[in-house]
């Protein structure tokens, strides 16, 4: 049988070559209409485009190598005949990827179908469309990956279709760790903490990380109801009364709950087992687990969520009595303990070698945890620590990073502010990194806010993370140039990049087949489950001793990106990264026609 080569030069393992056929109807059925396993072409893209495509109002941009032409077409992807003609913009080079490259800009093509960008002399672009809804199954997807990644649940066939999987994971006999041990809980005591995401690749639970992720999709709801309000998601909760991206959001929520010690409000920083399992599936993955250390970060990055979540969930107390209050006093509670805790950093025990997310300065977290408390409150004790301007810097939040979140929540036109507390300040400071992102993306020669500097490990969640920023200043202030940067956001995610990839799996022709996720892997289904955001190029390679199987195709930044399961630097996926596609997706279809 040929073995198709994949884009990364790297060949597929035979076993799933062999399960490729019967996937695209069992994907069809279980992920809600995301794209069959995909057939990678050789040759890396020329062309560099949205392998989704566009709302039909929306800009539509797409990179095209400098060459001998100085103009485009786009063309019906089924019959070739060419729809629209275009000249190129100037010529100039993407210091990120050393690349020298022109704009084709189709803006002005509105009519639903299907397309390729044509340039003479190069192969055509990966197809594409136009048409409404188009980000709909996208978006389902994306939020389906948390339902896909639940801890404590058996997943059935009605609900996860060929991912359907027995209970793994039900964490209702976690051991407290040494590093958390208290009077009332000395080490070695059980205690239930169930449900949750996995956070990533891996089968862990971590508060810090939960923070943030949990946090963007109850934005995502806040921001856009009615789009949520008719997004199903076949969840075993639908049908419940409530939306089921907070049915999902609750998910996470309960988890969330029982990280935090009853006897003192202190919140444990992760619920783990001591080392990284193999790339085994959940229910293979039976270490035992721990809780370990309560932090200041895991306090007040969970009293900011609880804070968002009682507030989010306020209508809904007819179907979830008592909820709201309970959230509300548990974070006040958790705010208690970090103000008498004020410098509790994570330390990683000898024995602990999972993930750390640890953090240096808890300065944000605690402006953050103080806005959440405020808005929620309005009481005085929160109004000093709300939004110091200085712990909300930077273009965009990230798991330790989290000032921006606070001014996102205090800017939104629609919340309901306590009396005396302004959002002028807020707002302000959105519209400021707003224009800050339009500037780098208007001066891209690839029209996307990313430097040299910014392909972090996730740098896909940095971009989609700005793109949420974007959107929340266009609904303060409505200038297009705020969206069209969020859209060219979405853009790069879905293939406007320089591998030129889809960084979302299963969604695009051009998509990663190997993510670093340990059930995608294990599972002997060909393609990875669908709708995941993968980290994306990273020149920091830090997993390069990891993986003496493949070797990175480049170490520019914007290159330096590996579709191999080996590569957690670069091919991991993670729910902080996935959460904000969720959000820009949503709000894209919510602002565009
Ligand atoms: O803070 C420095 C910054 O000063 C410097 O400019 C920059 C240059 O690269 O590096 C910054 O530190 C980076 C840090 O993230 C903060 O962004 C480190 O290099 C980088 O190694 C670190 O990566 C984190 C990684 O864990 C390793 O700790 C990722 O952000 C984080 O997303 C990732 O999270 C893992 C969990 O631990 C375990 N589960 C999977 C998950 C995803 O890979
Ligand atoms: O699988 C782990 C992934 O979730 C983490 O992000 C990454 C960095 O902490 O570590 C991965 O585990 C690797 C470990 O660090 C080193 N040995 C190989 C493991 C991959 O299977």
């Amino acid at each position: 049988m040929h073995q198709p080569a994949h884009p990364s030069g790297i060949r597929r393992p035979p076993h799933r070559l062999r399960t490729l056929a019967g996937c695209a109807a069992l994907l069809l059925a279980g992920s809600g209409g995301a794209a069959a396993a995909p057939a990678a072409p050789a040759a890396p893209a020329a062309i560099k485009v949205n392998q989704v495509g566009f709302l039909p109002s929306a800009q539509k941009l797409a990179v095209v190598p400098n060459g001998a032409q100085a103009r485009f077409s786009v063309v019906d992807a089924a019959t070739g005949k060419p729809v629209f003609d275009g000249s190129l913009g100037a010529a100039a080079t993407w210091d990120a990827s050393n690349e020298r490259v022109r704009v084709a800009d189709f803006s002005t093509l509105r009519a639903p179908g299907s397309y390729r960008i044509r340039v003479a002399g190069l192969p055509d672009s990966a197809p594409f469309s136009i048409k409404p809804g188009v980000y709909r199954a996208l978006d389902v997807a994306a939020l389906r990956s948390f339902t896909l990644n639940r801890s404590g649940i058996a997943l059935t066939p009605a609900v996860a279709g060929p991912y359907a999987r027995p209970l793994a994971h039900p964490d209702t006999e976690v051991l407290v760790h040494p590093s958390a041990a208290s009077a009332r809980r000395p080490a070695g005591t059980a205690i239930s903490s169930p449900k949750g995401w996995y956070d990533a690749g891996d089968y862990n639970k971590y508060i810090v990380n939960s923070g943030i992720t949990t946090y963007t999709l109850l934005a995502a709801y806040e921001h856009f109801p009615a789009w949520f309000d008719k997004l199903a998601l076949d969840l075993p909760e639908s049908g419940n009364g409530l939306p089921d991206i907070l049915n999902e959001a609750l998910w996470n929520l309960e988890w969330m709950a029982t990280m935090q010690d009853p006897d003192d409000g202190g919140v444990y920083h992760k619920l783990t087992n001591k080392a990284f399992d193999g790339m085994v599936m959940p229910e293979q993955a039976t270490a035992p687990r721990y809780v370990v250390q309560k932090t200041t970060a895991a306090a007040l990055d969970f009293a900011a969520v609880m804070a968002v979540a009682s507030r989010v969930l306020a209508p809904y107390d007819s179907q979830q009595p008592g909820r709201s209050a309970r959230y509300l006093a548990a974070a006040e509670s958790a705010w208690r303990w970090a103000e008498a805790n004020p410098k509790v950093l994570y330390r990683q025990p000898a024995d602990i070698l999972t993930g750390e997310y640890g953090d240096k300065s808890v300065g944000d977290e605690f402006a953050w945890a103080a806005t959440e408390l405020l808005i929620g409150t309005g009481k005085d004790v929160y109004r000093a620590r709300a939004l110091a301007s200085k712990t909300a810097d930077g273009t965009e939040p990230g798991w330790a990073d989290v000032g921006l979140l606070g001014v996102v929540s205090l800017a939104q036109p629609g919340v309901r502010l306590p009396q005396g507390v302004d959002a002028g300040p807020a707002r302000k400071q959105l519209l400021a990194v707003a224009d800050k992102l339009v500037a780098r993306w208007r001066a891209s020669p690839y029209r996307v806010s990313m430097g040299r500097t910014d392909f972090v490990w996730g740098s896909s969640s940095v971009i989609l993370n700005r793109a949420m920023m974007l959107v929340a200043a266009y609904r303060v202030d409505p200038r297009p140039d705020y969206l069209n940067a969020a859209q060219s956001a979405l853009d790069y995610a879905l293939g406007r990049n320089g591998p030129g990839m889809s960084f979302v799996t299963g969604f695009g022709t051009r998509t990663p087949l190997h993510p670093h996720h340990r059930p995608s892997e294990a599972d002997r289904i060909a393609a990875p489950m669908p709708g995941m955001l993968v980290g994306g190029p990273n020149p920091g390679q830090q997993d390069r001793k990891g993986c003496p199987e493949a070797s990175y195709p480049s170490a520019l930044p914007a290159l330096s990106y590996l579709d191999h399961a080996c590569s957690y630097a670069s091919n991991e996926i993670a729910i902080n990264w996935t959460a904000p596609l969720v959000y820009v997706a949503a709000a894209l279809e919510s602002l565009q026609r």
